[in-house]
């Protein structure tokens, strides 16, 4: 209680600042804030994706990593889930977040769409919006068009009444009206040119007093800037000399989606990325994502994206940074910045230094930085430049902040790397298990039609015009008399089951029992799935379950992109080599699950039932549970369960899935040299796409919670376990080569603070402040080999480094070390040798 008395007390005294309005415009360079021209650096956190607990401390770190700025989407989907009820409570609390941002002293580029993509559900869009009369989702259409002002206008004003825009002394430097339209506008035909001209002027017209931008939109109207989005953007130029060059995407990994494996992106290559963005005329760009998280409850896009969104961002999934791509961006941030004067003074002078070799110069009278790139995807090079020797490793870029000293090389990493593990933890100290519970409740979910609800058509039903996206379930239930004659029937009552469906899941019970089941993927959800049945005499039942897994988020006409079984759905072939054919027959229709209806999520109700049976298709298992201990992130392994969704405290954490692995093939070794795409670095091949699910500590009490799952195919509910995120090792591997650390360098005179030659050095620090570093697992000085957690000693090394390393960090939070032969001796004399270390916390 004291504890938060004391941070009661500073959020006040924090708050409690001035507001002064600042008045942001642009010009050929940068955006313009109060005169001054700014290079800015900043990176996406999407507030729904995390909890309000979190947010504090993810905008801490990213002004500790070096942003300037903070970028969200805002979510029309989940502020306006039915037609004019607004909800913007707990995890939907924009104005709170955008506050937070502005405490930090940080800025907000507030993309609000409403169209946002994100690999969020339907690109964002409400799902009611595709039931309006002559509605016709982004294009020169009158009934969306009035939607689309209604809730843009609706942000603007909530910014507005808050004084939230830079105009009114807040934080929000810039806007977006919509998202990467100029992907796919040609599929629209000539009404895609009047609906973005009549975007950008009813944005115009709402009068925020800061830039709009509109990205991937090479046709942005005046005033509005188009801006890149891609994995790089150092080519991009502005559709207007007056509009400076701008990177609102770029892709710090890419997302996982079910059934894949997980995608990766080495920090080399980003910040080679991002120097070459800066190098060559760029001044804003943006991490997507900076944190990615989590796809809480039903949020994912799709179909089949997964529920953590960790995009191998520079924070992780659970908001801690992720180590040396969080330290190195962080150093690149702050050697961009030491160039800032030089590179908001003037344009870029760039020169070839020989074939892949490219030097870019930013001087005037007083200032003077230059990058220099080697494009090169194989060999390192040797060039000359203002009279001085620099060697630049294939792929990189060296940043020269007086044009003399190298202050940063994109692929020379000096910041510390660290090793996380999820591993299990007890709930219960006197007990040697691993499970979450030994103790379940179960309810089973009717097979088939359960509901007063439930409706007849003739005819197979589109999935989501039915459910209205009101839950991922819908049952089509039909029942046939069977007299033992019918021509479909092969060696007594077997036959065959043909079930087309354009996705994206599908089980199917006959009389009751689950006979099989069907998934597509991310690139194809639709399938044709065949089973054979045996049938009995009189009544039979198929019951088949449809599921969707997300909504289309991307595309043209993504919207109208159907779901469920539109069939046809057959029996075998009858003698005129036809099939049955069961499509056009009276159906029954239920939507969602008797278990929802009842609420069942919450754990409510008295229709649980004792014990936990175990592979039973469709039931619902509830058990409590205490918090783990400690304050480690936490994520539920859910090894052993099948498919479904879980509630934690009636909130849900995600659709669970670790029955869909990756596929084999895929996870080679991949370089950082070169072009990056989306595929070519991945791991987890063979394994579950995703195991571990995020469960917030903030969603928590210490004891007497509840968890609730929902399986649809069978697991075993004792098997599930909670593991918290820790520490396994902090390493760090620095060459004689390495520029130095940031802090011998100076922002005020961007060449050296002190005229001695100072050396690289290695810094280590334990990430939790009551910890310390207890062991050095491996320290040499020489060539050493291998990576962090598998490094191996080289043909040449000190024989004291250990015991130095021993002595200077042990017992201490940080340390700090110079790699130099004066510090460890030399043992082999005209070698450039490195330091590298791996050492543990506790
Ligand atoms: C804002 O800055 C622009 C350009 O720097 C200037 O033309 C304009 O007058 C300024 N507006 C205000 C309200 O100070
Ligand atoms: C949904 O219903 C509308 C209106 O009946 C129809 O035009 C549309 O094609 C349907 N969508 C799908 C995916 O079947
Ligand atoms: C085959 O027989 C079925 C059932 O008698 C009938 O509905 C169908 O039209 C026939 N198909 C052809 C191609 O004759
Ligand atoms: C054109 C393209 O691939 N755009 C993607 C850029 O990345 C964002 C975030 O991952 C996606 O939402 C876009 O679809």
């Amino acid at each position: 209680m004291k504890f938060l008395i004391v941070w009661l007390l500073v959020a006040v005294t924090v708050t409690v600042t001035v507001v002064t309005a600042v008045n942001v415009t642009y010009d050929h360079r940068a955006l313009v804030i109060d005169g001054k021209r700014r290079v800015l650096v900043s990176g996406s956190i999407h507030y729904p994706r995390s909890t309000p607990d979190m947010w504090a401390g993810l905008i801490q770190k990213s002004k500790d990593g070096g942003l300037d700025v903070i970028e969200t989407y805002v979510f029309w989907n989940l502020h306006e889930p039915v037609r004019g009820q607004y909800d913007f409570e707990g995890r939907k609390d924009l104005v709170h977040f955008v506050k937070l941002v502005a405490d930090a002293g940080l800025y907000v580029h507030l993309r609000i769409g409403p169209y946002v993509c994100a690999e969020w559900n339907y690109g964002g869009f409400p799902l009611w919006l595709h039931f309006i009369p002559g509605i016709e989702l982004r294009t020169d259409n009158e009934p969306f068009k009035a939607e689309m002002k209604r809730f843009t206008a609706k942000i603007v004003s909530m910014m507005k009444d808050e004084k939230l825009y830079a105009s009114q002394g807040g934080p929000i430097i810039l806007s977006q009206i919509e998202n990467e339209y100029g992907n796919i506008d040609s599929s629209y035909g000539p009404a895609a040119k009047s609906y973005i001209k009549w975007a950008a002027s009813m944005a115009t017209s709402l009068d925020t007093g800061v830039p709009w931008v509109m990205c991937q939109q090479r046709d942005a109207p005046d005033p509005l800037i188009d801006t890149c989005n891609g994995f790089y953007c150092d080519g991009y130029k502005p559709n207007a000399e007056n509009k400076p060059t701008m990177w609102t995407e770029n892709w710090t990994g890419w997302f996982l989606s079910f059934g894949g494996a997980v995608p990766y992106r080495p920090v080399e290559d980003i910040a080679f990325a991002v120097a070459r963005f800066y190098q060559r005329g760029g001044t804003f760009q943006n991490y997507y994502m900076y944190h990615g998280g989590t796809n809480f409850g039903r949020t994912t896009g799709g179909p089949f994206i997964a529920t953590s969104y960790d995009y191998d961002a520079p924070l992780d999934e659970y908001g801690a940074p992720r180590q040396p791509k969080w330290g190195h961006l962080k150093d690149l941030h702050n050697a961009i910045k030491l160039c800032e004067d030089a590179l908001v003074a003037t344009d870029p002078t760039t020169i070839s230094l020989g074939q892949n070799l490219e030097a870019s110069v930013y001087k005037t009278s007083s200032t003077c930085a230059a990058f220099l790139a080697n494009v090169d995807t194989k060999n390192d090079k040797n060039v000359n430049f203002n009279g001085n020797s620099y060697h630049l490793p294939a792929w990189s870029v060296s940043i020269l902040s007086d044009c003399k000293n190298v202050v940063f090389n994109t692929a020379k990493i000096n910041s510390m790397a660290t090793i996380k593990r999820f591993v299990a933890a007890s709930v219960d100290d006197l007990s040697d298990s691993k499970a979450i519970s030994s103790e379940w409740s179960y309810v089973s979910e009717p097979v088939g039609i359960s509901s007063n609800d439930a409706f007849n058509r003739p005819g197979l039903v589109e999935q989501i015009n039915t459910t209205a996206d009101q839950s991922d379930y819908l049952w089509y239930s039909i029942s046939t008399n069977i007299k033992g004659n019918e021509p479909f029937l092969h060696d007594g009552f077997q036959t065959t089951l043909h079930v087309k469906s354009l996705g994206h899941v599908l089980h199917l019970f006959v009389n009751g029992q689950l006979e099989g089941s069907a998934i597509g993927n991310a690139g194809n959800p639709a399938f044709t799935k065949d089973v054979s049945v045996v049938l009995k005499p009189g009544k039979n039942t198929v019951d088949l379950l449809s599921l969707t897994v997300g909504l289309q988020n991307y595309g043209a006409f993504f919207d109208k992109k159907g779901a469920g079984i539109t069939g046809p759905v057959e029996l075998d072939g009858l003698k005129n080599g036809s099939n049955f054919d069961l499509s056009s027959q009276q159906w029954t229709y239920q939507i969602g699950l008797k278990g929802e209806s009842q609420g069942l999520n919450t754990g409510g109700s008295s229709l649980w039932v004792s014990g936990s049976p175990k592979s039973q298709p469709l039931t619902w298992y509830k058990t409590g549970f205490d918090a783990p201990t400690g304050d480690s992130p936490i994520a539920i392994d859910f090894t052993g369960m099948g498919k479904g969704e879980a509630w934690v405290n009636g909130q849900s954490i995600g659709r669970y899935w670790p029955t869909y692995i990756a596929p084999t093939g895929g996870c080679s070794a991949c370089s950082y040299k070169g072009p990056y795409s989306s595929n070519k670095c991945l791991k987890n091949c063979g394994k579950p796409s995703q195991k571990l699910y995020h469960v917030p500590r903030s969603w928590l009490k210490p004891s007497g919670n509840v968890l609730v799952l929902f399986e649809e195919i069978g697991g075993d509910p004792t098997q599930i376990s909670f593991t918290t995120q820790e520490l396994e090792s902090l390493c760090a591997q620095v060459s004689e080569s390495h520029p130095l650390p940031m802090e011998a360098w100076s922002r005020d005179n961007p060449t050296r603070k002190s005229k001695s030659t100072p050396k690289p050095r290695v810094l280590l620090e334990c990430p939790h402040p009551n910890q310390v570093i207890s062991s050095i697992k491996f320290a040499s000085f020489g060539t050493p080999q291998g990576k962090c957690g598998s490094f191996s000693h080289g043909y040449c090394r000190s024989p004291n480094a250990l015991s130095i390393l021993q002595k200077v960090c042990i017992g201490s939070r940080r340390c700090n070390i110079e790699v130099s032969s004066a510090a460890f001796g030399d043992p082999c004399i005209g070698v450039v040798k490195s330091l590298a270390v791996e050492a543990s916390c506790a």
